[in-house]
């Protein structure tokens, strides 16, 4: 069996959770608190030597690291990837965007926020952050104005990737209500057979 150690707030860790839950995957989840230090320790470095969350351990002892790697494995062979090699790049696209532009802007203003409290040393930061996550939501927010999925009628692991962290951008101060085809869109993946809450 799969054992996924991951964070339960963490939307990379959702992320591998949901498409778990999604494919109907069995797993077991092994809670690791960043917080209190557990992936620094010497155990979890063996395993993972960058000391970050997720990781999946195969029933072999073979180790993945990198939330996108890790859906993209689980997803071999399945609809959530693309058949067609343009829509499939067209998907890495869009999960390369939020690995980079994305994710680094909307989840680290939620952890300044939700998981350290907003420290006053991170606050020019916190404020840095906003000011450029209001343009990458408005560009998503305009991705999604003609189709219901990113790269269009297929639900996809761009889905997935860029919807763990937008869904609770709220818990980093960004107010959704700004943009209308993103809550829409919110809507219809949390409609997917399958689909789990971040604790569910
Ligand atoms: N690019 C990595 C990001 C991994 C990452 O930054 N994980 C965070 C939790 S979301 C972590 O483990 N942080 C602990 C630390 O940096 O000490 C991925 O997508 O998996």
């Amino acid at each position: 069996m799969i054992t996924v150690y991951g964070d339960e707030k963490s939307g990379n860790c959702y992320k591998i959770k949901l498409t778990l839950n999604l494919l109907n995957i069995n797993y077991q989840w092994q809670n690791v608190d960043l917080m209190k230090g557990e992936t620094k320790t010497a155990e979890f470095l063996a395993k993972s030597p960058q000391g970050k969350l997720p990781i999946i351990e195969l029933a072999d002892g073979r180790v993945l690291a990198e939330s996108n790697a890790i859906i993209g494995y689980l997803a071999k062979d399945s609809m959530l990837i693309p058949n067609d090699e343009f829509d499939k790049a067209l998907m890495y696209q869009w999960m390369f965007y939020e690995q980079y532009t994305h994710e680094p802007c909307i989840a680290v203003a939620r952890f300044i926020q939700l998981y350290q409290n907003m420290p006053a040393e991170r606050q020019s930061e916190y404020e840095a952050l906003h000011a450029k996550g209001g343009q990458i939501l408005t560009l998503l927010n305009e991705q999604l104005s003609d189709k219901p999925f990113v790269i269009g009628s297929q639900f996809t692991l761009a889905d997935i990737a860029l919807y763990a962290y937008t869904h609770v951008a709220h818990e980093g101060g960004f107010d959704l209500i700004h943009y209308p085809n993103i809550n829409k869109w919110l809507e219809q993946v949390s409609k997917q057979k399958g689909y789990v809450s971040m604790f569910g």
